[in-house]
């Protein structure tokens, strides 16, 4: 039999995204390939294979809705799910929806052409595949393009390197190793504390210490997992509802207008519950620096209480940035870790790594010798995936050079002169600052209930309309303004990438507001879309 080549829909990537996308599109009744770079499904998380890696979100809200005998079926073990936890989730569905047999994995999309005549897309893998199809839909997701600086020298080391986004699929023995890890971000803050376990040294090459929150992951009870279980339609309304994604409770009230008492109250006792929730002790710790100064500060005297040489918890205090926007960490005994005679912290920001030797980082003030290097370095975040795609609209309109000073899209949902180009999750939609799953729920709900609307009203094609674009993205930088997001140098502003453009690019004006505005919009029949025959 031969390989079919025409389709309805291409969708890239088989992370939770595209998996869900395929689904709904067998649903509608439409043909769809699913192409996949990796070697299976999982996306994030079947890259992400470093020791210790972890989601943040809780693990009973870390996974689909859609599906309510999937949500009672599967059990989670742990308060916070593990890679190998969550990536046996995403094969289960996989095999539970049926979904691999629409799937090319190892195959990497490298093109995707709109041919206006035709009014298709002409799609091309690094592996031959030529194909048609009438929507092309990416769920590339937002942090997968992994990053690792251009170290002069880096490629002599004599050792061996990883990227944590790219770490092996087999076992990589750190036992008795001296260990270099570069970046301090969530990756870093996960990596290196079950790394001062299996190595010999762990030296930490650390630029900007970051605010970690303790997680203070558990194994799940069993009667918690029961009671989420019985009241999921609640607890998934609220998610739905929120600002970030996740059921924690957010106060109303302002850090200035409590006492002293009540303020420490009240951040111990999140700190005491750990996760995400602590930075929702106050309603304006992401507005307001002068409580924002307040919440920090507690943090800060959690560093000095657990780390005992009063130099190090200086170095790892972090007084560049208002807690909260750069993505929070949350740990285990991360600050603790510091206290072990086998870990030093070395400040890259006094002194710079200069190259890589044969032998390990060198600084201007010494060469650290060590046997393996684990960047903890990053991503291009939210544009770095879709922008590595060669992607042209109408009139052969490349995509790298319309968001060459920043992406543009309507509702992160799709960019004017690139008709029935979807984008799940992209720059311009909350993703990233919230729980992922209830974001790409959303965005492919929307996304299906769109093409039915196109298929019921006879229109083949959609596309923003230029305006509606314009005001959405004014409305996006508004919003980020009114936050002190824009005061981090963060991956949210693309500052971690040389020559990226500084621009906010995910939507800050939180899940429920967007849902909304997002179904307002489809219930006036798509108002800023185009949509022709
Ligand atoms: O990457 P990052 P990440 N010299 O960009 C440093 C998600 N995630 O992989 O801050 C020296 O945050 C860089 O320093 P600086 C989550 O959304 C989630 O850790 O730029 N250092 C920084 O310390 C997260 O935010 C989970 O000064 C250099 C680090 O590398 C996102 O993924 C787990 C450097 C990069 O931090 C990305 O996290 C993991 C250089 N030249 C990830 N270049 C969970 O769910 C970069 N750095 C728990």
């Amino acid at each position: 039999m031969t390989e079919a080549t025409s389709f309805d829909a291409v969708v890239i990537g088989a992370g939770f995204s595209g998996l869900y996308m395929l689904h709904r599109l067998r649903g509608l009744g439409l043909t769809a390939r699913l192409y996949e770079a990796g070697g299976g499904v999982g996306g994030t998380w079947y890259w992400n294979r470093y020791p210790g890696a972890r989601c943040d979100v809780e693990s009973v809200e870390y996974c689909y809705s859609f599906s309510e005998e999937l949500q009672q079926d599967w059990d989670w073990t742990e308060r916070y799910p593990s890679q190998p936890e969550i990536l046996r989730y995403a094969e289960h569905v996989a095999d539970r929806f049926d979904l691999r047999r629409d799937m090319r994995f190892r195959t990497r999309v490298t093109r995707a052409a709109y041919d206006e005549a035709a009014a298709r897309w002409r799609v091309e893998t690094d592996r031959g595949d030529r194909v048609t199809a009438r929507f092309v839909i990416t769920a590339v997701g937002c942090l997968s393009d992994a990053r690792v600086p251009g170290f002069p020298g880096a490629e002599s080391f004599h050792g061996e390197s990883y990227h944590t986004g790219r770490w092996p699929h087999e076992e990589v023995d750190l036992a008795g190793k001296r260990v270099a890890v570069i970046g301090t971000g969530s990756s870093g803050i996960q990596i290196i504390p079950v790394l001062a376990e299996l190595a010999a040294e762990v030296t930490v090459f650390q630029r900007t210490p970051n605010y970690t929150i303790p997680a203070w992951n558990r194994p799940l009870r069993p009667e918690y997992a029961r009671w989420v279980k019985d009241n999921y339609a609640d607890i998934r309304r609220t998610m739905r509802d929120s600002l970030f994604g996740i059921a924690a409770s957010f106060n109303t009230g302002s850090a200035l207008e409590v006492s002293e008492q009540e303020l420490r109250d009240e951040l111990e006792a999140r700190w005491a519950h750990g996760g995400p929730g602590f930075l929702g002790a106050f309603a304006d710790t992401p507005v307001d620096p002068r409580a924002n100064e307040l919440v920090a500060e507690f943090v800060r005297e959690k560093i000095r209480q657990t780390v005992e040489d009063p130099r190090v918890a200086e170095l790892l205090s972090p007084r560049d940035h208002p807690i909260g926007t750069k993505r929070p960490c949350f740990d285990t005994d991360y600050y603790a870790t510091f206290n072990r005679p086998n870990v030093r912290l070395v400040d890259v920001r006094r002194t710079p790594i200069e190259e890589i030797t044969a032998a390990g980082p060198r600084t201007a003030e010494a060469t650290y010798e060590v046997d393996v290097i684990v960047y903890a370095t990053g991503y291009d975040a939210l544009t770095g995936a879709l922008l590595a795609i060669d992607v042209t609209g109408a009139g052969g309109a490349a995509l790298r050079e319309k968001w060459a000073a920043g992406p543009r899209t309507y509702l992160g949902l799709m960019t004017a002169g690139f008709p029935n180009l979807f984008t799940i999750t992209g720059p311009g939609s909350p993703s990233v600052l919230s729980n992922m799953f209830v974001s790409i729920e959303q965005h492919v709900d929307w996304i299906a209930d769109c093409l039915r609307h196109l298929a019921e009203s006879g229109a083949t094609v959609i596309e923003p309309d230029a305006d509606a674009e314009d005001a959405w993205m004014r409305h996006v930088g508004e919003v980020a303004e009114q936050t002190l997001y824009p005061r981090a140098d963060s991956w949210y502003l693309g500052a971690n990438i040389p020559g990226k453009p500084r621009v906010f690019m995910p939507y800050a004006g939180g899940v429920g507001t967007y849902r909304a505005t997002c179904d307002e919009i489809a219930a006036k029949g798509y108002e800023g879309f185009v949509m022709s025959p």
